[in-house]
């Protein structure tokens, strides 16, 4: 098998595996506790900052991180799902929302998962949560506008792409994490009809359950998603000492 996937159930890694499944890739997995300070140092030599996911591409000799940068490497060199052999227009609306997903929505996403890392004093905690709650739910609004303006199926106009499984996975996150305030509520997202459709299509593909069956995660993927079971699984890491 060519690549390595370290992972965590549920964590970043979801969109990686998704896309090597829609591929056909074969990979190897190896578990990585849940949260970073539990890591190993041999984990922070593959990853610098420690946080997953990492792909190695045993086959070329990379070893990669940053979700965004992962998709576009399979895509590229697989020459499927937006990048490698399209055109320049595929290509480009591929790799500019990409990098909007990256750097936008799931870097407010990280903000709510993480809001201790980026706050001076614990009563800024509080009006930070709000307004990237606030920005999260613009952002899907925007992406519901964009599925809109086209009337395609997935996100990029001439078929499914790396996009896909990247936005379908923020959705599903910002639905289910932190636990107790969730970044927008599962109805709040079927009020966004052309999302709701694109993410219903891609979470009945194959790939996509295989996915959540390795990782081991329970209901749907994207929309009418289980986030009871989002609560129950933090229990079970804190019972493992992972809290
Ligand atoms: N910008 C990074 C974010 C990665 C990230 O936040 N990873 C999370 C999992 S979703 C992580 O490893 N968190 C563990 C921690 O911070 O304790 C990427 O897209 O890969």
């Amino acid at each position: 098998m060519s690549y390595v996937l370290y992972y965590s159930p549920d964590s970043a890694n979801l969109v990686v595996r998704m896309v090597l499944e829609e591929m056909g890739l074969e990979y190897e997995e190896r578990p990585v506790p849940s949260k970073r300070s539990d890591r190993s140092d041999v984990f922070f030599q593959l990853n610098p900052r420690g946080l997953l996911p990492v792909l190695i591409d045993k086959q070329d000799g990379a070893t990669l991180f940053e979700t965004g940068a992962i998709l576009v490497y399979l895509a590229d060199k697989h020459g499927t799902l937006g990048l490698g052999g399209d055109s320049g227009k595929r290509r480009g609306d591929c790799l500019r929302w990409i990098f909007m997903f990256s750097y936008t929505l799931h870097a407010d996403l990280a903000i709510r998962f993480y809001p201790e890392r980026y706050v001076c004093a614990q009563p800024e905690i509080q009006p930070l949560l709000a307004a990237m709650k606030r920005r999260v739910r613009k952002h899907l609004e925007l992406i519901d506008d964009v599925l809109g303006s086209h009337g395609g199926s997935w996100f990029l106009e001439d078929g499914l792409s790396v996009c896909d499984f990247y936005l379908g996975s923020c959705v599903r996150w910002a639905q289910r994490y932190p636990v107790d305030t969730p970044a927008i509520e599962p109805h709040e997202i079927k009020q966004m009809a052309h999302l709701t459709a694109t993410l219903t299509a891609l979470q009945e593909r194959a790939s996509v359950k295989h996915a959540m069956m390795k990782e081991n995660l329970g209901g749907s993927a994207f929309v009418g998603v289980h986030t009871e079971d989002a609560v129950a699984r933090i229990f079970e890491a804190v019972a493992e000492g992972m809290p």
